[in-house]
């Protein structure tokens, strides 16, 4: 239905209704401009000087534009509270529970985006503050607490399991961000001194994607949509989404990893 916006791709279970909710908005707008078009070319003819030589020093008498604009302001107060708000509370609120969902903590910082995963154990480790080295430590892991033992931590790097829902848990270190994936219709502000959850389910791996669009080099990509300093256009990331037994199998092999890095710690 919204081909005709020219919209990215579509990669998310909850991305129909946001392309639906844009196509509406369009249309609404679209009979708006065509309305207010038509009465402004209206107001030219019927108020032309030829007609109305002399101005109207009285003016109009009726109340008639002022109880339609009353009712405009009734209206779009039941359309705010009544659809709007309790629509984005369910899109928004209605956080999956922890254990369906895969958790993934992203910090964006100027000009990169942490990845960190809780690893087997499910429970990130703890970070601190002193420890944190923007080259051997961007979040200041402690790798001596239990919890940060699996812990995978990458850089620019997002993998994700196909079908699954994602709570991304959003954060900053200096200054705002945007975590923005266009394919999954998803666009989150990170917030210095907050972590926000955001949930998605991708539904098309990154696989699938290529062969969609025919192009072999297709990533996914995080690109920060705010404007957030000097080398905010280089401050992107790509996500790969696999299935269930790939991702299972990437995250394995990280754990791993980090496993044979503990022997030199
Ligand atoms: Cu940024």
């Amino acid at each position: 239905m919204t081909q005709w916006l020219g919209l990215p791709a579509l990669a998310s279970t909850h991305g129909g209704q946001i392309d639906a909710l844009i196509g509406w908005i369009h249309v609404f707008m679209l009979i708006l401009f065509v309305g207010w078009g038509a009465f402004f070319a209206y107001c030219l003819v019927r108020f032309r000087q030829t007609r109305n030589p002399v101005a109207s020093y009285a003016g109009v008498k009726s109340h008639a534009s002022s109880y339609l604009e009353i009712g405009v302001a009734v209206i779009e107060a039941v359309l705010l509270v009544g659809f709007s708000i309790p629509l984005w509370a369910a899109r928004v609120d209605d956080i999956p529970p922890a254990n369906e969902a895969l958790q993934v903590q992203v910090t964006g910082e100027q000009f990169a985006w942490n990845v960190h995963y809780a690893g087997a154990d499910g429970i990130f480790g703890r970070t601190d503050l002193k420890l944190l080295d923007l080259q051997s430590n961007p979040l200041g892991l402690d790798r001596d607490d239990p919890a940060a033992k699996d812990d995978v931590t990458t850089l620019n790097q997002l993998y994700l399991p196909v079908n699954r829902p994602v709570i991304v848990r959003l954060r900053s270190k200096d200054v705002i961000h945007s975590f923005g994936v266009p394919e999954f219709r998803v666009k989150q502000d990170a917030i210095p001194g907050l972590t926000i959850p955001i949930w998605f389910v991708p539904n098309v791996t990154t696989a699938e994607m290529r062969t969609r669009t025919g192009n072999p080099q297709f990533q996914y990509e995080i690109a920060c949509a705010q404007l957030c300093g000097l080398g905010h256009y280089r401050m992107r990331a790509f996500v790969t989404v696999q299935t269930a037994e790939e991702f299972q199998k990437w995250m394995d092999d990280q754990i791993a990893a980090e496993a044979d890095l503990d022997v030199f710690r």
